[in-house]
């Protein structure tokens, strides 16, 4: 069954067709494609078949690391970053691994719309294949005080930008995750305001530190860290760190997160880190490091005041670290 499957992937026609139109057609094909590539097995429903093709980024890895983001702490232990997460489509658990694994991957369509020169959809390996890869070690600070340290492998969300060719009066990048309560129990709760959406400035998109990560680790992203497609700002609370991506709207409107909508009196816009800014209910003075037996002081900006710290001059009115 392997081998069939992998050959699937191999024939012409996915080197032909545009990745979405492709998958889609091939979801209404069925067995179409393992005749086109010569094989008269009979082939399982094609839903399954499509969720099961094996991951087509794998031998994209590993990237070349970027040396020039260095961490002050270890990386986190790669079972325990994985087994440790915030994905609430899954559960407001910790523990959501098990139940993420039920995200399809493929197909994955990427939307990038509003104000840009022409919408259009992606297929993700369409948009990975025109992206520079490369792999950053960068540190992670959630809302609630825990931090950990990951190998991320992806491309600057710069370049998402420039692909998208915004429109000048685009001043906000709104970004959505996928919607699908069929294999997302937490999106069955219907008080939450899905899809989970985030936004930044185009002026922090664009800052050289925001990423959009296809993989940790050195190998594709496993579904619970936001796979296929997730951002990584590290100089903000972990909740701007949107997961499994599917739309990118360029606005001239503040996009209002996820948290924001839900609880407006704790979470803001901007979720800058900042030690000196208690959350409503804690402290945010120092963070627990994940895996280790420690905590530590948390840094204005988390460490990262160099790269962002001029985007915010003359916003000092704003509530910026919430
Ligand atoms: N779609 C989506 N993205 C999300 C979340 C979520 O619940 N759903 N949680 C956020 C929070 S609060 C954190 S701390 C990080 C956790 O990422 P990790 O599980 O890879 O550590 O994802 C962020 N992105
Ligand atoms: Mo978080």
């Amino acid at each position: 069954m392997h081998v069939l499957r992998r050959r699937g992937w191999e024939i012409p026609e996915r080197l032909a067709t545009p990745e979405h139109l492709f998958f889609n057609r091939r979801a209404v094909l069925g067995g179409g494609v393992a005749a086109a590539a010569g094989l008269l097995l009979p082939s399982p429903a094609p839903a399954q078949r499509v969720a099961d093709l094996p991951d087509p980024t794998k031998d994209l890895y590993p990237l070349k690391r970027n040396e020039k983001y260095t961490l002050d702490r270890p990386i986190t232990d790669e079972k325990l970053n994985a087994s440790y997460n915030n994905f609430y489509e899954f559960g407001s658990s910790k523990l959501i691994a098990k139940q993420a694994q039920a995200l399809k991957l493929r197909p994955w369509v990427i939307k990038i719309d509003g104000l840009v020169e022409k919408p259009r959809e992606i297929g993700i390996d369409d948009l990975i294949k025109r992206m520079p890869l490369e792999e950053r070690l960068y540190r992670h600070r959630c809302v609630e005080a825990w931090s950990m340290a990951i190998p991320w492998s992806g491309f600057p969300l710069a370049e998402l930008v420039k692909f998208a060719e915004p429109l000048s009066g685009a001043k906000y990048l709104r970004m959505e995750s996928f919607l699908d309560s069929a294999v997302a129990s937490g999106q069955r709760q219907t008080w939450y305001p899905w899809p989970y959406v985030e936004g930044l400035t185009l002026a922090e998109a664009t800052n050289e530190l925001a990423f959009l990560a296809i993989g940790a680790y050195g190998h594709p992203m496993p579904k619970q860290h936001g796979a296929p497609l997730r951002l990584a700002v590290p100089w903000k609370y972990g909740f701007k760190h949107i997961k499994s991506i599917t739309r990118f709207t360029f606005t001239d409107q503040r996009p209002k997160g996820f948290w924001e909508a839900l609880q407006p009196a704790e979470y803001g816009f901007w979720a800058n880190v900042n030690p000196e800014v208690p959350h409503p209910r804690w402290s945010q003075a120092t963070e627990q490091l994940i895996g280790l037996d420690e905590r530590r002081p948390t840094l204005l900006f988390n460490g990262y005041a160099e790269y962002v710290a001029h985007l915010y001059k003359g916003l000092e009115g704003e509530r910026l670290w919430a």
